[in-house]
């Protein structure tokens, strides 16, 4: 039995109001619901708002450079079969500066969990369009509006047939929190891009713009791929919510441990003391 409580209560950075709370709370609601104790887990994540997550949570994390939390995730699995490893970090991190390593981990399906945190901005730096900005969308640095079509996420991993593909919303706690943990159930490699509004940066998708327009699709079949497909490209007036694709894949190096022997901790420290 495990509660949410072990998981700690910090202090944050984050805008009060900002989407990221409800996310930070559905994923502890997540862990305590499977059982799985702080020690167990293990969260990469890149540079951002988002990607500040994990100092909000008591696990073990690597925060590493902007758009690479993906390969360390994936070098962590291989390391640690038996954890629960997940990756946590922003649209700009995840689909800009890190989009190759997502086509990457999507092709090679090793099992961890990817949540993105998609306010479809940039809000570290301030409210500079990201990748999924809509075309048009008027901030700061782009007051002609932004000249760029949106990537769709779900879309690009429905077409790659990524085996687990997903959205959701932080103003649905309890659905979050659901299908995040549908998501670690899964094996193999999951995506959840969460639509989370910035309060402060983007006055476009905000909660209102955001609630008007999800919904939870009625007999949708995840496991149809044209189906899926044709869901995941409804993304306006309408957004829909829930698994989008599932499908059994292959995993790369299940249950295999990436290196079995024992390491001498004083061959760790000549290394690491080699860089200083
Ligand atoms: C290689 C590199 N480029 C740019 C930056 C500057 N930078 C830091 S955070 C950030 C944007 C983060 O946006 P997002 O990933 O959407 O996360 P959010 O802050 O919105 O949660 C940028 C461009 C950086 N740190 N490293
Ligand atoms: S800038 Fe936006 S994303 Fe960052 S903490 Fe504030 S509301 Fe949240």
């Amino acid at each position: 039995m495990v509660s949410i409580e072990e998981y700690g209560d910090f202090d944050t950075s984050w805008c009060p109001g900002c989407g990221n709370f409800l996310i930070l709370k559905s994923l502890k609601q997540a862990l305590a619901v499977q059982g799985i104790a702080p020690r167990d887990v293990i969260i990469s994540s890149g540079i951002g708002q988002a990607a500040k997550l994990p100092h909000y949570l008591r696990c073990n994390m690597f925060n590493g450079l902007h758009g690479r939390a993906l390969p360390v995730a994936q070098g962590i699995k291989m390391a640690n079969p038996e954890a629960a490893v997940l990756c946590v970090s922003g649209d700009g991190c995840t689909y800009g500066e890190g989009g190759n390593h997502f086509l990457a981990a999507i092709r090679r399906n090793i099992d961890l969990t990817l949540l993105v945190h998609d306010n479809q901005i940039y809000g570290l730096t301030k409210g500079q369009a990201s990748p999924t900005s809509a075309r048009g969308h008027v901030t700061k640095a782009q007051p002609e509006g932004n000249r760029s079509d949106a990537f769709n996420p779900v879309s690009v991993a429905v077409a790659m047939k990524a085996g687990f593909v997903a959205r959701a919303f932080s103003g649905e706690p309890e659905h979050l929190s659901e299908v995040i943990r549908e998501a670690m159930a899964y094996k193999g490699f999951s995506l959840v891009d969460i639509l989370q509004p910035c309060v402060s940066f983007n006055k476009v998708n905000t909660y209102g713009w955001y609630s008007q327009r999800v919904y939870f699709p009625q007999n949708h079949d995840p496991s149809d791929w044209g189906a899926a497909m044709v869901l995941s490209e409804e993304f306006g007036d309408r957004i829909p919510l829930g698994i989008i694709y599932r499908a059994e894949k292959p995993v790369f190096g299940l249950g295999a441990r990436l290196a079995e022997h024992e390491y001498d901790k004083n061959d760790l420290k000549a290394v690491l003391q080699s860089y200083t």
